[in-house]
């Protein structure tokens, strides 16, 4: 949301945080007391494109993004637990919320790579490693990798840009064993993204991941927060994948194309806000992020 606009009102849950597309709250029992061990975690409608959010808001975004996640969620069970409780949740987010597990947070960003770009390729073209693994000679941007690469990162607040964290700063922070278990279970969830997804279209180039333990110390990992949704992966269209070049954006390329064409009159590199988007844009954008769905489900939106 805007930092002007205020926090939707849910009966029986108060609001505790925001992030640029989505809001937490924790709910209220019937003594009035806040619930300790759990959370709402409710998906916006709302889009960042180049550091900025947009304007209108895409439709039904917040809930095509809530019910993949559950989706994978599903398709991930048996490499790890979730947080998911039920999506029992107040009619105002319905079909966007989620209730779960209030969880000990890591405090890693967790992300893995399957094709190189962005960070993981200026990393490569500087030192020919990622996060301490050597790759082969040659790779361009969108290479796809040998196989999924572990690259860390601190988690920022809102508005500062996450930074890379070394094997050993990983594991000063979770100790040697939980390091090696959140690297390996990131990995995992990637390659099995991917497994998935190529035959429907779509390449997860990377993603990021959060994982989260009981507060009562029992049991090991679990998976947090949205899993392999647009807003947390670069999903790519597979039929343009091109390596040597930027690759095409699945769900944001109407937006970004719009954006940086003379029609829009805007200037990403002189400061001000982007316009409004043209409610062309909009329906082409909300139909990328359906058509995601459908076809990484199978099923109709
Ligand atoms: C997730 C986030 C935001 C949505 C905290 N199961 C959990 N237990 C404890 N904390 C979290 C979770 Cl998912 C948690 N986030 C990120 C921020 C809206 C998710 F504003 N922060």
């Amino acid at each position: 949301m805007r930092v002007t606009d205020l926090p939707l009102e849910l009966p029986g849950y108060e609001h505790v945080y925001s992030g640029k597309v989505r809001d937490l709250y924790a709910p209220v029992g019937d003594d009035g007391q806040v619930v300790p061990d759990r959370l709402l975690l409710v998906a916006s409608n709302r889009l960042s494109a180049y550091d900025w959010m947009m304007s209108p808001e895409i439709p039904d975004k917040g809930a095509v993004l809530t019910r993949l996640s559950l989706w994978w969620f599903d398709q991930l069970a048996d490499l790890v637990p979730n947080h998911v409780i039920s999506t029992d949740v107040p009619a105002a987010v319905a079909g966007r919320a989620v209730l779960v597990r209030k969880l000990e947070m890591l405090k890693v960003e967790a992300i893995a790579r399957a094709y190189l770009t962005g960070g993981g390729l200026e990393e490569y073209r500087a030192t020919g490693a990622v996060c301490g693994v050597v790759l082969p000679e040659g790779l361009e941007d969108g290479s796809r990798l040998p196989e999924p690469v572990f690259t860390p990162t601190t988690k920022a607040p809102v508005g500062e840009h996450d930074l890379p964290m070394s094997p050993a700063e990983v594991e000063a922070e979770l100790g040697a064993e939980v390091a090696a278990e959140v690297s390996r279970l990131t990995r995992a969830i990637l390659a099995r993204g991917n497994e998935i997804a190529a035959e429907r279209g779509i390449l997860i180039a990377d993603t990021k991941v959060e994982f989260g333990v009981s507060p009562d110390g029992s049991g090991g990992l679990v998976l947090a927060d949205e899993v392999l949704t647009p807003d947390s992966s670069r999903f790519w269209p597979a039929a343009a994948w091109q390596p040597g070049r930027t690759q095409p954006s699945y769900d944001k390329q109407f937006v970004r194309d719009w954006l940086t064409s003379p029609e829009s009159g805007w200037d990403r590199h002189a400061g001000g806000p982007p316009p409004e988007l043209p409610a062309r844009i909009v329906e082409q954008t909300r139909a990328k992020y359906v058509e995601a769905y459908e076809l990484l489900t199978g099923e109709r939106f």
